[in-house]
C-alpha cells in the first residue's frame, strides 16, 4: 500500500504566479459505465531527423501544386521557475511535419518529439546530472532539435504515425548549490496528438466540457493516459477516468510548471505527490477496473493531467507514473 504525505515544502515553486488559475472541485459523481477505450500510440519508423540551424521561415514558393504542408511552430519561453513550450497545433495528420523551433528563453533549450513513453530510467541519469544521450533511450524519436541558443531557431521535418507524441527539452540545468535538475520536470514537456487509423481521431481536438480518459497500457511497458479530448472548454471541466490496469493510480490536474520539487521529494520518501494548490488531486487510489467521475473549474489556460503515484522498481529505486507515461498535456480555451 502506499502511504501519502502532504508535501508542504516547496511543493509548487511557481505557486503565486500559478495560484491565479484557481482551481476548485466543484462536483463529484460516481460514473457507472467504462469510459472509452481507443488504441493507443503506434510505433513511429521515422528516422531521426537532421537539426539545421535555419530561421523558422516558410519554404519559397512554387508553381507546382503541393499537398497542404503540416507546420506545427514550437517555442521555448521561461517564466519564474518555470520553462514551458508552446505549440500552435494540439493535433496534426499523420504524415509529414515541419516542426519549427523558436528558442524565446534566456537559456539553451531543445525540442525532441518522440512518441510518449517510459522515460524513467533517462530521467534517473539526468536528474542526478549523468550525461545520457537520449537517442539511446528514447524510442522512435522523430525530431531532435538541440542545443538551440536564446534568440535562435531551428527546423526539422519528421513523418510521424497516428499516436500520441510528446514534445520535449531534455536540457540539463544547474542549481546555485550545484545540484542539477532537468529542463523535463520545470515544465518543458507538451502533447501533440498525430491522428490516424490506429492512432487517436480528429475529435482529439474537438472542445469539450467533458474528458473522458482511459488509464491503460502504452509502447513498450509504457503507462498511458488515453484521453478522447485534449481541448475543454473554460468553465465546469468533466473528468470521466476509467483505470484500465492492475494496480491503483492517481488523477492530478494543474496548470503545467515546474514540478521538479514536488517530483525530488516523492522520488526521496517514496511517497505518492500530492501536488501543492492550484494543483487538483481528483481521484487518490483508483482502483483496476474502476471508473470515477469529478468536474473541476478551469480557466483558459494549458495544462497537466498526470498520475503522481509513486512505485518502486524491483532494485529499490523509487519512479513516479507520471515519468512512466501517464502525462498528457491539453488546454482549455
Ligand atoms: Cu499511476
Amino acid at each position: 500500500m502506499h502511504t501519502r504525505s502532504q508535501l508542504s515544502q516547496g511543493a509548487w515553486s511557481g505557486a503565486s504566479r500559478l495560484a491565479a488559475v484557481g482551481l476548485t472541485v466543484v462536483a463529484l459523481t460516481i460514473a457507472a459505465c467504462g469510459g472509452s477505450a481507443t488504441p493507443g500510440p503506434s510505433p513511429t519508423d521515422a528516422a531521426v531527423a537532421k537539426a539545421t540551424l535555419a530561421p523558422a521561415t516558410a519554404a519559397p514558393a512554387t508553381t507546382a501544386p503541393t499537398a497542404t504542408a503540416v507546420v506545427v511552430n514550437v517555442e521555448a519561453s521561461q517564466a519564474d521557475s518555470s520553462f514551458l513550450l508552446k505549440a500552435d497545433q494540439i493535433a496534426v495528420p499523420a504524415g509529414k511535419v515541419t516542426f519549427n523551433f523558436k528558442n524565446n528563453g534566456t537559456m539553451t533549450h531543445e525540442v525532441l518529439v518522440y512518441p510518449v513513453q517510459d522515460v524513467t530510467k533517462l530521467l534517473a541519469l539526468k536528474r542526478n546530472g549523468t550525461d545520457a544521450d537520449e537517442k539511446d533511450f528514447i524510442k522512435g524519436l522523430a525530431v531532435g532539435l538541440l542545443d538551440i541558443e536564446p534568440a535562435k531557431s531551428a527546423t526539422a521535418d519528421a513523418t510521424l504515425a497516428p499516436g500520441l507524441y510528446e514534445l520535449a527539452c531534455w536540457a540539463v540545468g544547474k542549481n546555485p548549490d550545484g545540484t542539477t535538475y532537468e529542463h523535463y520536470d520545470k515544465g518543458q514537456t507538451l502533447t501533440l496528438a498525430v491522428t490516424g487509423p490506429g492512432g487517436p481521431g480528429t475529435s482529439i481536438a474537438t472542445a469539450a466540457n467533458a474528458i473522458n480518459v482511459a488509464m491503460q497500457d502504452g509502447l513498450n511497458g509504457s503507462w498511458i493516459l488515453n484521453p478522447d479530448t485534449l481541448v475543454a472548454i473554460a468553465g465546469d471541466v468533466t473528468f470521466k477516468v476509467t483505470n484500465n490496469m492492475k494496480i491503483n493510480h492517481d488523477f492530478a490536474v494543474y496548470p503545467i510548471g515546474d514540478v521538479s520539487g514536488p517530483i525530488a521529494a516523492g522520488l526521496t520518501s517514496g511517497q505518492d505527490i500530492d501536488l501543492a494548490a492550484p494543483a487538483v488531486g481528483l481521484f487518490q487510489d483508483l482502483a483496476p477496473g474502476k471508473t470515477d467521475s469529478k468536474t473541476v473549474k478551469l480557466s483558459p489556460g494549458t495544462y497537466v493531467m498526470a498520475c503522481f503515484m509513486v512505485s518502486r522498481n524491483p532494485d529499490g529505486t523509487t519512479f513516479v507514473h507520471r515519468d512512466m507515461g501517464q502525462r498528457i498535456t491539453f488546454i482549455v480555451k
